[in-house]
């Protein structure tokens, strides 16, 4: 067992592998998890954590991982980070419900005025906060629907929005998310996205190509004036991280706003500093009408919001919106403390400089090895994807393979790709550089045993 008694940045800021990963107690709870939970709820690495904090996770069995994930894009402040720890420490001890609906208090309001001030855009705002990415994206699209009196919602290729009916069926991969959960949601269209790697004509003309391929069936098969909606991650997450070839976001946010469709920006896995700038859409000056976010703004705990143009969100009639847990006391504490922590530490810089690190050296490595036929990302959000070497063909075995090895070694890297063969590196923005660079190098090796 850890002989640290907290989490949190103080844990020793190192990796160290005493046992097999997993270790003895590991493997005992593992038992216990099969017993009693279902195997639905899968497992990335079935180590059982104790602590954490920092850039590592601590396990039962003592072992210290270095974090390439944050609880996918969750912990971007770090594990039980200090001003998220004393914030709601703090508020546990005053109250810890009331249902904001019943009895509000200040800080609900204090974060929707943040989000209103700190999301793209100098129009008017309103903000609602709810529990997690789904039950958000879902609560933009009713939005959007009672705005515009319309029904159609327009997702794209490789997108991912959440496991609930309506966001399972805005999600495009089959496998796991949505094979025999249908009936599916109605009035849902997906269209082809400008995924630069795989275009069929290459990444030169991509954008253009894409956004005119999606207008156009836009266009003939639905027609805009039914589109209440566009739902678009600025960088696909669990698609495995792909950034839009630059044009196809901006095209498609002009495309709207000509026809009074609400382009709602899923920031779920991109915001609060992850790509280097605090959402992702600034990166192209991309002004959403909705944006929805979750993960990095609460540290961790369960806290998602719905920030749009006040004459979107005016609409909905009282008592239209609301759920008994959204905008919980704990998790609002635990956002104004992230928020702080954004800014006094400038998370935005480390993320960029985080990329600044990985980027170059995952390139040098791509130079060298016909595995990783892509390299891309921005900020702390950073992929590889792998080929059958002198191909383009998906290698899944081989991203498994090599994060299985990552993870005996204790590095902690996530997979992703609609072909599963992504790796995904979503190291907290707190990571201290020396195991960042040590992570990279464990990495290095793994890729070049495969
Ligand atoms: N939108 C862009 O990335 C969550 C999924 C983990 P929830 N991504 C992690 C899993 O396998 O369930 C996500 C996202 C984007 C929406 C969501 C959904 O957010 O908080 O998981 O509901």
């Amino acid at each position: 067992m850890s002989s640290a008694t907290h989490g949190g940045p103080s844990l020793p800021q190192e990796r160290r592998v005493v046992t097999e990963i997993p270790g003895p107690k590991s493997r005992e709870l593992f038992a216990r998890k099969r017993a009693a939970v279902p195997p639905g709820i899968g497992t990335t690495l079935p180590v059982f954590v104790t602590h954490a904090g920092g850039g590592v996770v601590v396990d039962a069995d003592g072992n210290s991982l270095i974090d390439f994930g944050s609880g996918i894009a969750v912990t971007s402040v770090g594990n039980a980070a200090p001003r998220v720890v004393e914030r709601v420490t703090r508020q546990v001890a005053d109250f810890t419900h009331t249902c904001f609906m019943v009895t509000p208090y200040e800080s609900y309001v204090r974060v929707c005025e943040k989000l209103n001030e700190i999301t793209p855009g100098d129009h008017e705002k309103r903000t609602f906060l709810l529990n997690s990415g789904a039950e958000a994206v879902e609560n933009a699209v009713k939005v959007a629907r009672h705005a515009t009196g319309r029904q159609a919602v327009v997702v794209f290729d490789h997108g991912y929005h959440g496991r609930t009916l309506l966001t399972m069926t805005l999600t495009a991969k089959n496998m796991p998310y949505k094979h025999r959960f249908g009936p599916f949601a109605p009035e849902v269209y997906r269209m082809p996205l400008a995924y630069p790697f795989r275009w069929p004509t290459g990444p030169e003309n991509c954008a253009e190509e894409a956004a005119a391929q999606a207008i156009d069936q836009i266009t003939k098969q639905i027609g805009p004036e039914n589109v209440a909606a566009v739902v678009i991650e600025p960088i696909a997450g669990e698609g495995g991280f792909i950034e839009p070839a630059k044009g196809f976001l901006p095209r498609l946010a002009e495309f709207c706003r000509e026809n009074g469709i609400v382009f709602i920006a899923d920031e779920v896995q991109t915001g609060f500093s992850r790509t280097g700038h605090l959402f992702a859409c600034e990166d192209e000056d991309v002004v959403p009408d909705i944006i929805v976010t979750a993960k990095g703004i609460a540290g961790g705990l369960p806290l998602s919001a719905v920030t749009g143009r006040a004459e979107i969100l005016d609409r909905v009639h009282v008592g239209g919106l609301g759920g008994t847990y959204g905008g919980n006391p704990l998790a609002c504490e635990a956002a104004l403390g992230v928020l702080e922590t954004i800014e006094a530490d400038d998370l935005t810089g480390r993320a960029r400089r985080i990329g600044e690190i990985m980027l170059p050296r995952l390139r040098a490595l791509a130079g060298k090895n016909p595995l990783i036929g892509d390299v891309r990302g921005r900020g702390a959000m950073i992929a590889v994807e792998l080929v059958v070497p002198g191909t383009r063909d998906p290698h899944p075995t081989a991203a498994g393979e090599i994060a299985g090895r990552c993870h005996a070694e204790g590095l902690l890297v996530l997979t992703a790709g609609t072909y599963g063969n992504v790796l995904r590196f979503l190291p907290p923005l707190v990571m201290p550089e020396h195991l960042l660079e040590e992570g990279l190098t464990i990495l290095e090796k793994a890729i070049g045993e495969v």
